[in-house]
């Protein structure tokens, strides 16, 4: 803790209060008032917005101080089995909010303000969004905290803190433009640094700064530092509060005295400024190959500082190694963080002196590997090369492991060397471009690997890494995702949220199968009258909300379809583009067309080296200009582009949504996230048969939703015939649209600019199968309007999607990791 905070945190007479269910020491107004005076040293009437968020943040993490020590107290003293999820990104997004929620201070705290005369909702608004993540990756590890937390399971989360999270996206002349997010500029009011908890980190390199880029001095052994920055995890209801350690890096010291003194000032010093570049800043590339060495130094950084601490840990509490397994359950996101199998080997190896059958023993118990994507270019692959400079230890430690392996292969394959060529760890290439698969790494490492819903942990079992899946039958299994609904419902649709409790109780916060309960609701022409009224009110807000930010008018009674996610090719957003220009082509030629009025809502940020992503966002641009300028138009859709989609973002546009898009290629998608929050907040689903949309039918009954298109197995069959152009030739609305697209008429100023994304659809063979769904899409979507004129069938619809979401809590999820993998109980904290 900072000096700042330890002084005004203590007040003389610690007196303690009771808020809700919670006792706290301190009482808001007084904390906020100190804070303002001593940390900001304004007068408190003169302070800056920023100013009095941060000294209500400040006051508000005050309050949990003493519990989050309580919480951490009652771990160190029963010794439970902890999880640690292990996790490169972290998308928490505003915290403020949410933890007053969670502490169940609402009241308290908007009383304070108000008769302050502050404006809490401006207050909220003053907090950046946490955006250490790419998307629904690193929002599952938020929403897991906040479920293991609630659950009052001993977890814990190590990530990084990277200075700089994801980019922050402008839309210029209808193209992406990326800005550096330093959402730390500002001092953050909810993390605490605990320097004395410092680790060192061995690596066979150095880092040197070359003409502003970083550079690897192979065979010049060096350490770095990381230093841990906590952040609070409050559970609902405030019982427990875990805790979320952040990984910042620097140098063993910013002088290296040896070179120093031999001279070489400048040398020592940008040998600091290199280590500290290692934690600066998110990758922001979802699912390409970036392989690059910085990412790997950052991957390892995470393993060494996280395994270091939690051994610790382990070893402060536990005198004998073998229980490891039984107190310690690591949940590897993804394969991100897998140099965790060779670095606890090299712990248990080299520095508690096991040997091998033991250390890995122990490893294989204690780590599990959850899997994210099929997509074969985002499986991550790493240059032997890296591993020869920086880790030499642990590529012998991976030879060996791969040694021991393969034997095993051929014992039972004997002769069947192209299968034991496929399940090695190393992919041999030409020349000394041998890399390591970090995927193989991770299943044969641990005990346990899980897909993220059941068609994708099926399809990972049969396809992707079928051998290895047939070698370690036992190790593969299903966690189908989830979201909290304490966020992405209570918090984010207050309406919505109180409809709910007025008919069924509160008892669905934190027993989310309890939203079953609103069935009956669904018959109930009351209740169907407030869900109408609570989402009209959302999309009236949005509406506000979006003119006053910037300037754009949309309709709160048009229908609002909305695509909200990371951009990519197999999320399709141009299949919901051809859409949009099918429909504009329809009204264009009857303009008397009886056609629901629709606002059509993109958001989503693209790879900044993601060239056709980036097209797309342009050409969803250029759409949206068009149909704006077309008087004949006006007033029957619009298409808007939401710049820089985020969590806060997501929070307002869930609960006005009426339409959610989830329309990948089938087998793509491995589970979708968003697809859940807008279920639970009452929009009704267009969607392929991919990733969780397809337990979310199985759930809400398929009559409920609005399915269209190839299923997974129908892509794989026709992959070998498919022709883009035998939609082109044979369905002429399909046809006017493409040829619409080739004629400019949608770049008039900028020729050809869209010739990519033509070609791609047509010459190119059209790899996402867009033109095969396209007429069942707008078949999908006839059906869907033609409900939505019905306003009480539409309501009833969407009632039973409420209704149906309980499965989609994160709170189950966690329940079958903690039943299924890690073994792992509640411990309250008394
Ligand atoms: C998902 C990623 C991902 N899958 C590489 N894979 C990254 C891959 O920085 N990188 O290198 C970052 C992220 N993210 C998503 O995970 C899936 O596409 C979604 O379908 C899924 O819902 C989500 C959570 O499981």
């Amino acid at each position: 803790m900072n000096e700042a905070t330890s002084v005004s945190a203590k007040p003389e007479q610690p007196a303690r209060h009771e808020f809700g269910s919670v006792p706290f020491s301190g009482r808001p107004d007084a904390l906020f008032e100190r804070h303002l005076l001593s940390d900001a040293v304004v007068e408190p009437s003169t302070a800056y917005d920023r100013q009095r968020f941060e000294a209500l943040a400040r006051s508000v993490r005050d309050l949990l101080s003493r519990r989050w020590i309580e919480t951490q107290r009652t771990y160190d003293q029963q010794n439970p089995k902890r999880i640690y999820y292990m996790s490169m990104e972290f998308l928490i997004g505003r915290s403020l909010a949410n933890n007053v929620m969670n502490l169940m201070l609402k009241p308290f705290i908007e009383r304070t303000a108000h008769e302050g005369g502050l404006d809490w909702l401006g207050l909220v608004e003053q907090e950046p969004d946490a955006g250490l993540g790419n998307g629904g990756l690193g929002r599952l590890a938020a929403c897991f905290l906040d479920s293991m937390a609630t659950m009052q399971l001993p977890a814990m989360g190590y990530g990084l803190r990277y200075e700089y999270g994801m980019f922050r996206q402008s839309i210029e002349r209808g193209w992406q433009r990326e800005h550096p997010d330093g959402w730390l500029r500002r001092q953050d009011p909810w993390e605490v640094s605990r320097r004395s908890q410092f680790v060192e980190v061995a690596l066979g390199c150095t880092f040197e700064m070359h003409r502003g880029g970083l550079q690897i001095v192979a065979n010049r052994p060096s350490t770095l530092i990381g230093i841990p920055y906590d952040r609070p995890v409050v559970g609902f209801g405030g019982k427990t509060i875990n805790s979320l350690r952040l990984w910042s890096a620097t140098a063993q010291d910013a002088f290296d005295f040896q070179e120093f003194s031999s001279g070489d000032f400048v040398g020592a010093l940008v040998g600091g400024i290199a280590a500290q570049t290692l934690t600066r800043v998110l990758y922001p590339d979802d699912s390409t190959e970036m392989g690059q060495g910085l990412r790997f130094a950052q991957e390892y950084f995470l393993v060494a500082c996280s395994l270091a601490d939690l051994v610790r840990r382990f070893r402060r509490d536990n005198r004998d190694w073998n229980l490891l397994p039984d107190k310690v359950a690591i949940q590897l996101n993804d394969t991100h963080p897998t140099l965790a199998v060779p670095e606890l080997m090299r712990i248990l190896l080299d520095e508690a002196h096991l040997d091998w059958e033991q250390s890995w023993g122990l490893t294989q118990r204690t780590l599990a590997y959850t899997n994210h994507t099929l997509l074969p270019e985002a499986l991550e692959k790493w240059p032997l090369r890296y591993f020869q400079q920086m880790l030499p230890r642990h590529l012998e430690i991976i030879y060996e492991i791969n040694h021991r392996f393969l034997s095993d292969v051929r014992r039972r394959y004997p002769g069947d060397e192209a299968r034991v060529e496929r399940v090695s760890l190393i992919e041999e290439g030409p020349d000394n471009k041998d890399k390591v698969r970090m995927a193989n790494l991770a299943i044969v490492g641990s005990h346990s690997t899980n897909g993220v819903a059941a068609i994708h942990s099926e399809l990972l079992r049969t396809t992707t890494v079928r051998d290895l899946a047939e070698f370690f039958p036992e190790r593969f299994n299903n966690k189908t995702n989830g979201v909290t609904p304490r966020r992405w419902l209570l918090l984010a649709n207050p309406a919505l949220s109180g409809a709910i409790t007025g008919a069924i109780g509160d008892g669905w916060t934190t027993d989310f199968d309890k939203i079953a309960r609103l069935k009956p609701a669904a018959e109930d022409a009351a209740f169907r009258r407030s869900f109408l009224q609570a989402k009209r009110d959302a999309k009236a807000r949005f509406a506000n909300w979006l003119k006053s930010t910037s300037g754009q008018v949309v309709d709160p009674d048009s229908i609002f379809d909305c695509q909200i996610k990371r951009i990519h090719e197999y999320k399709r957003q141009m299949l919901n583009a051809l859409r949009i220009v099918v429909l504009y082509n329809r009204l264009r030629a009857n303009p008397a067309l009886d056609m629901a009025p629709r606002t059509f809502f993109f958001g989503g940020k693209a790879a900044p080296a993601y060239r056709l992503a980036k097209l797309i966002i342009k050409f969803i641009n250029n759409l949206a200009g068009t149909i704006d300028g077309d008087p004949a138009i006006r007033g029957r859709i619009k298409v808007v582009f939401l710049p820089e989609y985020c969590v806060s973002l997501a929070e307002r546009l869930m609960p006005a949504a009426d339409v959610s898009n989830q329309i990948s290629t089938a087998g793509f998608e491995a589970s979708g996230t968003s697809n859940m929050k807008f279920m639970m907040n009452g929009a009704l689903t267009v969607g392929t048969r991919d990733g969780a949309t397809i337990e979310m039918a199985q759930e809400a009954g398929e009559e409920n939703l609005f399915l269209f298109g190839l299923t997974a197995q129908q892509v794989v069959d026709s992959r070998g015939w498919y022709s883009p152009y035998w939609h082109y030739e044979n369905d002429t609305e399909t046809r006017a649209a493409l040829d619409l697209i080739a004629s400019d008429y949608f770049s008039r100023n900028e020729r050809g600019a869209f010739r990519l994304l033509h070609d791609t659809l047509l010459k190119h063979g059209d790899h996402y199968m867009h033109l095969a769904d396209l007429t069942a899409y707008l078949e999908a979507d006839r059906a869907l309007c033609s409900l939505y004129a019905d306003r009480e069938a539409w309501a009833r619809k969407a009632i039973l999607n409420v209704a149906s979401s309980g499965k989609f809590s994160s709170d189950r999820t966690i329940a079958q990791y903690a039943r299924e993998i890690w073994h792992v109980k509640p411990c309250p904290v008394a």
